[in-house]
């Protein structure tokens, strides 16, 4: 089955920019802000621009030209943050939930970057 994008989920809404938000980062294809209720000092959402719903989708359908403009994003965001792991940092975390089983709240697309403190072991 093809993924159905709702247009009326909050981040196509910010992408719209009907809803503030606090950007990092924003680029031709992708944009960053803070996650609205942040589980870590620093949490950063990292959403394309297009309207993909999941990682696998966003994987399967984006062009080359978004793809490498949204991990490029987030090594710009992970820089801006200063948590690159080679240059310093204390490292992070990059989550995707997807779909039901992965508890996705929005269905934008988005990569949860979270990094400031030790964030414990990954629990299942
Ligand atoms: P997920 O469960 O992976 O779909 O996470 C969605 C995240 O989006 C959750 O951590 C809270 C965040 N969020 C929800 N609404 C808003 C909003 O209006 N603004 C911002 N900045 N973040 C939001």
């Amino acid at each position: 089955m093809a993924y159905a994008y709702d247009d009326q989920n909050i981040f196509a809404k910010i992408l719209r920019g009907e809803i503030p938000n606090d950007t990092v980062l924003e680029t031709e294809h992708t944009l960053a802000f803070r996650d609205i209720a942040p589980k870590a000092p620093d949490h950063v959402l990292v959403i394309p621009k297009g309207t993909y719903v999941t990682l696998d989708h966003f994987c399967a359908e984006a062009s080359d030209a978004e793809i490498v403009d949204f991990n490029r994003a987030v090594a710009q965001v992970c820089k801006m943050i200063g948590a690159e792991p080679g240059h310093g940092g204390e490292g992070f975390r990059a989550i995707s939930n997807a779909g039901e089983n992965g508890v996705q709240e929005v269905p934008h697309f988005h990569m949860h970057i979270l990094a400031g403190r030790p964030l414990g072991p990954m629990l299942l």
